[in-house]
């Protein structure tokens, strides 16, 4: 092959490289220009969730039935502190449930326990479990409860984030040992797990 007949090749694919490179050039220029000023400033950043929060509201024929629960990331898991009125006195199934969806007045849109490791049923701190079996919250004489533990399966992140999924207070005792839900009877409260605005 010619000094000539190279360097013309050479050439060739240097303007072939260039045509394939225009339009994705031309299409950056684009976005740039129909970004409005400021608007990156307004882009959410990737920062990891720290805080959760669920307002928890009654079901039909529950009304007396609020709380909040509140989640968050510590070293060993999620703390969770929940702290409910007017139950019935004594325990109650406490769970996070597969959906956030609250719309049906008796709670069964929420669908069933979040279990995204496909684990039998069971209770803290049991290890074969769904995620969501927080166990049971106990109702005082006066309907009072609280609840105060870290729980070493729950997270923020990845297939297993509870983010967007609910909160279920049940009428009845979760067993531990019934499948699929423990035998807790129907729903007296529920609340999406929602990000906290923090301090
Ligand atoms: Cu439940
Ligand atoms: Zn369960």
């Amino acid at each position: 092959m010619s000094r000539r007949s190279t360097s013309r090749l050479v050439s060739f694919a240097l303007a072939g490289a260039l045509v394939a490179l225009v339009p994705a050039l031309l299409r950056a220029a684009d976005t740039a220009k129909s970004m409005p000023p400021g608007m990156a400033a307004m882009m959410p950043t990737a920062t990891a969730v720290t805080a959760a929060v669920t307002v928890l509201v009654p079901t039909q024929g529950n009304e007396s039935v609020h709380g909040t629960v509140h989640f968050t990331k510590v070293a060993g898991g999620v703390h969770v502190v929940a702290d409910l009125t007017g139950l019935k006195p004594g325990e109650h199934g406490f769970h996070i449930h597969e959906f956030g969806d609250a719309t049906s007045t008796d709670g069964m849109s929420t669908g069933g326990h979040f279990n995204p490791a496909n684990e039998i049923h069971g209770g803290p701190p049991a290890d074969h479990r769904n995620e969501g079996d927080l166990g049971n919250i106990t109702a005082d004489a006066t309907g009072h409860a609280k609840l105060d533990y870290v729980d070493a399966k729950l997270t923020f992140e990845g297939v297993g984030s509870i983010l967007g999924r609910s909160v279920v207070v049940h009428a009845d005792r979760d067993d531990f040992a019934a499948q699929p839900g423990g035998n807790a009877g129907k729903r007296v409260a529920v609340g999406i797990i929602g990000l906290a605005k923090g301090t």
